[in-house]
């Protein structure tokens, strides 16, 4: 199998979120509803966590669970805004803005 960058058929994310120097770069992203938000884990192998505001309803949570490695996606179905953080450091913040 021969997979090319844009020739894939995988969709492009509406917005990518760096995972590197223990900062997500940028932290803070806006998608539109129905939006994919992927975070790239690229930290050298230090391990990161994106998990979703705990406050936040049921059917809106995401985690990625903790790694050092790959990627991770969620994609927004519903307008608003999303904050996450990373359980290993929690100075790791941003937010997702649906819209
Ligand atoms: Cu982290």
């Amino acid at each position: 199998m021969t997979l090319l960058a844009g020739c894939s058929g995988e969709e492009e994310p509406d917005a990518v979120i760096e995972i590197a120097d223990v900062q997500f770069g940028p932290p803070d992203v806006t998608v539109p509803v129905g939006g994919t938000v992927e975070w790239r884990f690229d930290d050298g192998g230090v391990l990161h966590h994106v998990e979703s505001d705990p406050t936040i309803v049921v059917e809106d949570e995401f985690d990625s669970g903790i790694t050092g490695v790959g990627t991770f996606r969620h994609t927004f179905d519903r307008a608003g805004t999303y904050t996450y953080t990373c359980s290993v450091h929690r100075y790791m913040t941003g937010t997702v803005t649906v819209e």
